[in-house]
């Protein structure tokens, strides 16, 4: 077949290195850029066959998000948006790994398994953030895509959650947007200038806000978005890749870690802040109190706060839709305990306190609980469980999330805000639901939207920084890495909270956190980088420091430690 011939003779353009094996990580394949030619190659293959499979568009995104610039990565994009399916994950490490010469064999072996037309057209959507490797990178997954005779549109210079949301959009012949950054664009500044215009008094200190931009894509961006905003919010932009190294002492993954404002960003007290990360899909608050301290409002926070504002909506426009939140180990006690336990009391407040004709309208009580749930890190992970309800908040504490309504969901908040015959307080929330909706790029986390909408709820809901970080207090909590021989040696259950090898390390674990009160810990190998993670919660941070330590020193000691002991960066 001319399609084989032709993947034969532009493979060899992008040989692989003879022995490489890389693996599929938490979000693709992520390592240092030279490695990464001949699997940006085999990639654009890979969405070709993806697309003629699903008879849809596909998209592939070239970024290393939150890690140095020297990295790269690949992100595969399926029809809704969302990440590619975990199934495919095994034929992109299959493909991938392949010999030169099994590349062929490789292939055939997918369209055979997945009875795969050829003759099906197909298409493919490419995008890629500003890493110097990324021009060439990108140009290699062009070219596996018209190996195989596959369309391309290439975006260029695109956040991730950019691109999502155009596969979405093509895939849905534009019922949930016009493929565009500049739809892009409309859509969200109009859902947020709709959620904010009725809010009384609008100060410019309320429609402040610093933006660090990580010296990546996110900067341009938002840049480019700020004429649509009309002012409605006034932002200062830092870190905007003009000078600085992207991600270097900056960005949404550096300010979780280090628990420390970004290099560059000019911040007075109680000043709002945020970080987004390297291809802007995550973002994270914060603040510099008066007496000069640090608070950071992570994705927890950012859960609970759209969460609330939700469960108040529905409860406003007497509409029962079950709200879960969605995380990971790394959610702070404090946020799971809150949501859990506080969220229940908060719901039963209100209605008390609702008048007697928000009492009338609601006929069958909203559910009272929000649910939480824990997953295994990694967004495809969270967004998958998000969709089993009537609204899904998935946050991971690093900041990367967003909201997923069902479908049922959407009609139901549509109908009530078109119904005219209802009351004016049960309209104006579903009003307000309806533009939120709007207002969410639904396909994954993206920081630009999520700010907008943290933005728009501190607005509605009348409330500061410092009011929304008093929702709860954080326990106080480290994260290190420890770099080891092999990462695949650990191996983890129960969503990542406990380790099942290497023999004796769950039981460390377990005997150092008895030590602490309040404690909690646990370690899992890194999808991203080469090293094992280390989590720890504890009452004090003195605590959570010296339990961090311990448990590193017992990774580092059972589980094949190299270089330096433990390190928080
Ligand atoms: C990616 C994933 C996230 C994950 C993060 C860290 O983020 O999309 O879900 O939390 O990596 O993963 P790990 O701890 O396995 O290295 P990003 O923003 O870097 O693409």
């Amino acid at each position: 077949m001319a399609q084989f011939e032709e993947v034969s003779q532009k493979s060899a353009i992008h040989p692989k290195p003879v022995g490489l094996v890389l693996q599929y990580g938490t979000a693709g394949f992520r390592t240092n850029s030279k490695q990464l030619d001949h699997v940006m190659f085999r990639m654009g293959l890979l969405a070709t066959l993806r697309s003629k499979k699903t008879k849809a568009t596909i998209g592939v995104m070239v970024t290393a998000s939150h890690n140095p610039e020297e990295d790269n990565g690949v992100k595969l994009v399926d029809p809704m948006g969302e990440m590619v399916t975990p199934a495919w994950e095994v034929y992109a490490t299959q493909l991938a790994n392949a010999e030169q010469e099994e590349l062929l064999t490789a292939l055939k072996d997918v369209i055979e398994r997945e009875a795969i037309s050829m003759a099906q057209e197909a298409s493919v959507f490419v995008g890629k953030d500003t890493r110097p490797s990324s021009d060439s990178l990108s140009q290699a997954v062009l070219d596996g895509v018209h190996a195989l005779g596959g369309h391309s549109k290439d975006y260029g210079l695109v956040t991730t959650p950019q691109l999502h949301y155009m596969v979405c959009c093509q895939n849905t012949q534009g019922r949930y947007g016009e493929a565009t950054v500049k739809g892009y664009y409309r859509k969200l500044s109009q859902a947020f200038i709709q959620l904010t215009k009725n809010v009384p008094n609008r100060t410019d200190d309320q429609k402040a806000l610093l933006v660090d931009g990580a010296n990546g894509i996110g900067a341009l961006k938002v840049c480019e978005m700020e004429t649509y905003l009309k002012n409605e919010l006034q932002l200062s932009l830092f870190n905007d890749g003009s000078s600085g190294k992207l991600n270097h002492l900056c960005g949404a993954d550096y300010v979780k870690v280090q628990q420390r404002a970004p290099k560059g960003v000019e911040m007075t007290a109680g000043e709002r802040c945020c970080s987004y990360d390297g291809d802007a899909d995550r973002i994270v608050y914060y603040y510099s109190g008066s007496a000069g301290r640090f608070h950071l409002l992570d994705g927890d926070k950012i859960a609970t706060l759209i969460s609330t504002y939700l469960k108040e909506l529905l409860t406003q426009a007497g509409l029962d839709l079950q709200i879960a939140v969605v995380q990971t180990a790394y959610a702070n006690g404090s946020s799971t305990q809150y949501l859990e336990d506080t969220m229940k009391v908060w719901t039963h407040t209100l209605l008390s306190l609702s008048n007697t004709h928000m009492r009338s309208v609601l006929t069958s009580p909203p559910s009272s609980q929000v649910i939480v749930r824990c997953t295994k890190t990694g967004v495809k992970h969270l967004h998958h469980a998000a969709q089993e309800f009537d609204i899904g908040v998935y946050f991971e504490a690093n900041g990367h999330g967003t909201v997923l309504f069902s479908k049922a969901a959407e009609k139901k908040i549509q109908k009530l805000a078109q119904d005219s015959n209802t009351n004016a307080e049960r309209r104006r929330a579903a009003l307000l639901l309806q533009n939120t909706v709007n207002l969410i790029n639904q396909t994954v986390g993206d920081a630009i939207s999520d700010m907008l909408l943290i933005e728009a709820v501190l607005a509605i809901r009348g409330m500061t920084v410092q009011q929304w970080d008093a929702i709860y207090t954080d326990l106080p909590n480290r994260q290190l890495k420890v770099k080891v021989a092999d990462r695949r040696v650990i191996d983890t259950t129960d969503a990542e909270r406990r380790t099942v090898s290497p023999a004796g390390l769950q039981e460390a674990i377990d005997s150092l956190v008895k030590k602490y009160r309040q404690a909690r810990s646990f370690v899992r190998p890194s999808g991203t980088e080469d090293v094992v993670r280390v989590y720890a919660e504890a009452d004090t941070q003195e605590s959570a420091d010296a339990l961090a330590h311990e448990v590193s020193l017992a990774v580092y000691r059972l589980a094949g430690g190299v270089g330096e002991e433990s390190k928080s960066l």
